[in-house]
């Protein structure tokens, strides 16, 4: 086994891999009881699927129980420097760097399958399931066991050499191979950069995320509205969140080294100008068509109220004016009403008797009263 094993790591790494490893399937047990409370203390918020079939993902061996090994694989992805602008002033948003490209579950799953088919041939019959975020497995979890990190303060997988910029993929098999007895060392010390500069404080000592605090949640999983005190707290963020890796030491090398790409911050203006056939053609083969296009826009109408930049007054006026999905239109209404200009009040007071949705006219009165609060001599 030890000899496949060494062939399987080598063909992983050829694929594009930069990270390999084996760990032995086993109950969780410890865990147990931290996930009934974390769902138990609703923090899967709209991410259902996370409640469903716990048991399997505390046991892989429920999924199927002739599983005995899981390959855990690490697909690297280039942290873009984000150009030094002011988002504010150019009125531009800002994308997670995994999301850049085409879409990782596409391109690592077809190159996970590789491995697994070089796996099914060693043995034939063999089973070889492949996972890349597909299904009940704690990705994170198994890949610490496998050696490939540890799992850190920020909550992400990190390793010395290759920080956390990786995505991470799994093929669980009824293959035994030999797993390391010893986890990688914790190397997040004392440090608590993470913990100190996440904007909305979603990271808690003990290790843990609060996914109602992350930006990365609200941008990307959360289908409806954005509770209106969380959304001055996204700064510019359209789709996911960086800012806990980038301020890790473990990253800080890669994200020097990488080149400056703007099409990391989008113009929010053109985003909010997009139509279905627009969008599709823009983000329908990367990861931000989980967002569909009326979260994006969502997103990006927040982005432009939290600029306190009345260039961004116009558009938003069009979106509130013209745009068909009522939670856009919604979000902008919100976005205009921090604004303290007559341009923006003038644009609610004309929407407000067109206004035919009960939660958009809801967010065009608070906007209005709003503005009307801060120039009572005008009520
Ligand atoms: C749901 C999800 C989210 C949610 C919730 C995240 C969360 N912490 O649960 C949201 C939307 C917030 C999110 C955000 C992001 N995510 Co995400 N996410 C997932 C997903 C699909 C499931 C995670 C999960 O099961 N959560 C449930 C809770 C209970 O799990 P947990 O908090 O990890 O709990 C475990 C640990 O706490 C563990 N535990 C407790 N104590 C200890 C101690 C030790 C020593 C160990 C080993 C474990 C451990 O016990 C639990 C079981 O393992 C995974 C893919 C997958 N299938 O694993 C990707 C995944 C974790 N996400 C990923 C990425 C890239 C991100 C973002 C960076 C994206 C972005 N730029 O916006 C951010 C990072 C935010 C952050 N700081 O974590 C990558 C992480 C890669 C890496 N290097 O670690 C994954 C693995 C996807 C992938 N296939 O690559 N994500
Ligand atoms: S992704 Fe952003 S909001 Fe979420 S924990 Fe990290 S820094 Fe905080």
């Amino acid at each position: 086994m030890r000899q496949l094993a060494e062939k399987l790591i080598a063909l992983a790494l050829q694929q594009g891999f930069n990270l390999a490893g084996f760990a032995a399937l086993r109950p969780l047990e410890e865990r147990a009881g931290f996930f009934s409370r974390w769902l138990a203390d609703g923090r899967s918020a709209e991410m259902d699927w996370l409640a469903k079939a716990p048991e399997k993902r505390l046991d892989p061996r429920v999924i199927d129980p002739r599983l005995r090994s899981a390959m855990m694989l690490a697909w690297p992805y280039t942290p873009p420097r984000p150009p030094a602008l002011d988002w504010r002033a150019e009125l531009r948003g800002r994308i997670a760097a995994y999301a850049l490209g085409a879409d990782y579950h596409d391109l690592v799953k077809a190159r996970a399958l590789a491995v697994a088919a070089a796996m099914a041939a060693a043995r034939p019959g063999a089973i070889t399931r492949v996972y890349v975020d597909t299904g009940p497995v704690f990705e994170r979890e198994w890949a610490a066991a496998a050696r490939l990190g540890w799992f850190g303060r920020n909550t992400n997988l990190l390793n010395r050499y290759h920080g956390s910029y990786f995505f991470l993929a799994g093929i669980l098999t009824d293959l035994e191979f030999d797993a390391p007895a010893e986890p990688y060392r914790d190397h997040c010390g004392t440090c608590r950069r993470c913990l100190d500069l996440c904007p909305t404080g979603a990271l808690t000592d003990g290790y843990l995320l609060e996914p109602r605090l992350c930006i990365s949640y609200w941008t990307i999983e959360h289908r409806g509205a954005i509770p209106r005190a969380m959304r001055p707290r996204l700064g510019n963020w359209i789709f996911g969140c960086d800012i806990c890796q980038e301020v890790c030491p473990w990253n800080t090398d890669a994200t020097v080294a990488a080149p400056i790409n703007e099409a990391l911050t989008p113009p929010l203006a053109a985003l909010l100008a997009l139509d279905d056939d627009g969008f599709r053609r823009r983000f329908g083969q990367s990861a931000l068509r989980r967002t569909k296009r009326r979260g994006l826009l969502r997103n990006a109408a927040v982005a432009m109220g939290n600029s306190g930049n009345p260039a961004a007054i116009p558009a938003l006026t069009t979106t509130l004016a013209a745009e068909p999905e009522a939670l856009v239109r919604a979000h902008a209404a919100w976005a205009l009403g921090r604004f303290d200009a007559p341009a923006a009040r003038k644009a609610l007071e004309q929407a407000r008797p067109r206004e035919s949705d009960a939660a958009v006219g809801e967010e065009i009165t608070l906007a209005l009263a709003r503005a009307l609060s801060r120039a009572p001599h005008l009520a």
